[in-house]
């Protein structure tokens, strides 16, 4: 098939070729990539993308977990077009501003649910997730300088955390893969082990009790590293890249008192899960948590353009504000006007048509009732759902949750039947997830599950032909 560019017309293999010779794609073996070529996609509208071989594929994954109101939208794009043609591009380093950044800015303080009285009224801007936590160490950093106390410098993360893959991105998470490359982490980073109870619980062990466990393994790690030496701890309400992880609901609460107990400030990085992901506007408001500090990027856009940044707490932007004069710290696109206006066109989009309450409500109640009925297949050791993430652990065993050896990378097995039959799902070592858009009507909801049905049977059929199960 011919691809339509706007100079020429391309055959799929003249763009592979191109490909292959030219772009280094983001965590990819690009010898394997050689041999079969990338697919291309080259256009979306609703929940579909569409290939340059005309197939149309259910696209589970949102982009990447970023195109939360859908592919298509035209008020996104007129928001860029507009704002393009008042005002392409202006800094806001040297005592500048812009309408749309200083707009977005008060909506998203307007947005950000007060907690006990702590509030969320400043907004740090950059272009992605992994700057916007390089952001959060630097500002950690500072804070803690400012208030005579530099010795406290360690942050502590999580193992199998995704934090972006920037230095302090790669070293604030917890992929050994990424670590394994490049001397990373950089000093001061700390990890403790994930709230993974299917994984991590003992035999007889209530969901509860784990997550109680699990929450206690950073105050031993707190008291390992000395109290007076920790800055703060970083995690994601739900662990996305690292596999959809939902900590039990007894973590975040014991999370908090531990925090509370050593005065070290908490980093909730919403990448992933703000912006309706799991039905609110923030998704600390529904772990009933009280972050320090708020990482944000693709949803805030749905990923129609680069923005992130960082929601500043009353207790650091005080700090930073009263008693920190310069800080010499920011990005050339902080607060940039075209991304910052298609955000406000974003978020009026989501409140017309109310996309957190349908994920809170009506829709994400489907979704988890759809997705629990994967439970009696064969292969699916265990079904989880928060709003509109959802996971499954594919298992040889059921009964004895033994799982697949690594080298039959049953995940992937599993994600090319979804990819050759019109389904983006993802695979994380044996886990199959989804974070679809957060526009699924019931009836999308049953072909995903559909499709979804259709790949497991796909897998098992391709597993006992040779043999592993
Ligand atoms: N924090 C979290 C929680 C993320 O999920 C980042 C930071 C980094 O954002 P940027 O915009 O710098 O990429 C992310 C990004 C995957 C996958 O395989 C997930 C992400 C990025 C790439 C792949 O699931 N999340």
């Amino acid at each position: 098939m011919n691809v339509m560019t706007s100079a020429t017309s391309l055959t799929t293999q003249d763009i592979q070729t191109l490909d292959s010779a030219h772009f280094i794609h983001p965590f990819t073996d690009h010898g394997d990539l050689a041999t079969r070529g990338a697919r291309i996609i080259t256009r979306g509208e609703g929940l579909y993308i569409w290939d340059s071989e005309g197939e149309k594929i259910f696209d589970a994954m949102s982009g990447l977990w970023c195109v939360n109101v859908g592919y298509g939208r035209k008020a996104l794009a007129e928001a860029a077009y507009q704002q393009m043609m008042t005002l392409p591009f202006y800094n806001s380093f040297f005592q500048t501003t812009n309408v749309p950044a200083v707009q977005l800015a008060a909506r998203l303080a307007a947005l950000a649910p007060k907690v006990d009285g702590r509030s969320f009224e400043h907004v740090f801007y950059s272009s992605s997730g992994s700057e916007s936590n390089d952001s959060n160490v630097r500002m950690v950093r500072r804070y803690w300088d400012l208030l005579g106390q530099p010795q406290r410098k360690v942050i502590i993360s999580r193992h199998n955390a995704y934090h972006g893959s920037t230095m302090a991105g790669a070293s604030l998470g917890g992929m050994s893969g990424m670590h394994a490359q490049g001397d990373l982490p950089i000093p001061n980073i700390t990890h403790i082990e994930q709230p993974y109870f299917y994984e991590l619980g003992r035999a007889g062990e209530s969901a509860e009790e784990f997550g109680l466990r699990a929450a206690g393994w950073l105050e031993e790690k707190i008291l390992a590293v000395g109290p007076d030496k920790v800055a703060a701890f970083i995690a994601e309400p739900i662990q996305g890249a690292g596999g959809v992880i939902i900590p039990p609901a007894s973590y975040w609460p014991e999370i908090q008192r531990i925090v509370d107990k050593y005065g070290i400030l908490l980093i909730s990085d919403e990448v992933i899960c703000a912006f309706g992901r799991l039905g609110h506007w923030f998704a600390y408001e529904r772990f009933g948590y009280k972050p320090d500090l708020v990482t944000f990027a693709k949803a805030v856009t749905s990923g129609y353009i680069p923005l992130g940044g960082v929601m500043v707490g009353d207790r650091v932007a005080k700090v930073l504000i009263e008693k920190g004069g310069e800080f010499n710290h920011g990005y050339t696109y902080s607060g940039h006007p075209v991304a910052c206006a298609v955000a406000l066109a974003n978020l009026d989009l989501m409140e017309r048509e109310q996309l957190p309450q349908r994920v809170r409500g009506e829709m994400g109640d489907y979704l988890a009732k759809r997705y629990a009925e994967l439970n009696d297949h064969p292969l699916v050791g265990q079904t989880e759902t928060c709003g509109f993430v959802a996971g499954l652990v594919l298992v040889k065993n059921k009964q004895t949750r033994e799982r697949f050896p690594a080298e039959v990378d049953v995940g992937m097995v599993c994600r090319g039947h979804c990819f050759r039959h019109g389904l983006i799902m993802r695979a994380v070592g044996d886990r199959m997830i989804i974070a679809p858009p957060l526009t699924m009507t019931h009836a999308d909801i049953d072909e995903l599950l559909r499709l979804i049905r259709q790949a497991l049977d796909l897998t098992l059929q391709e597993l006992t032909q040779k043999g592993l199960v």
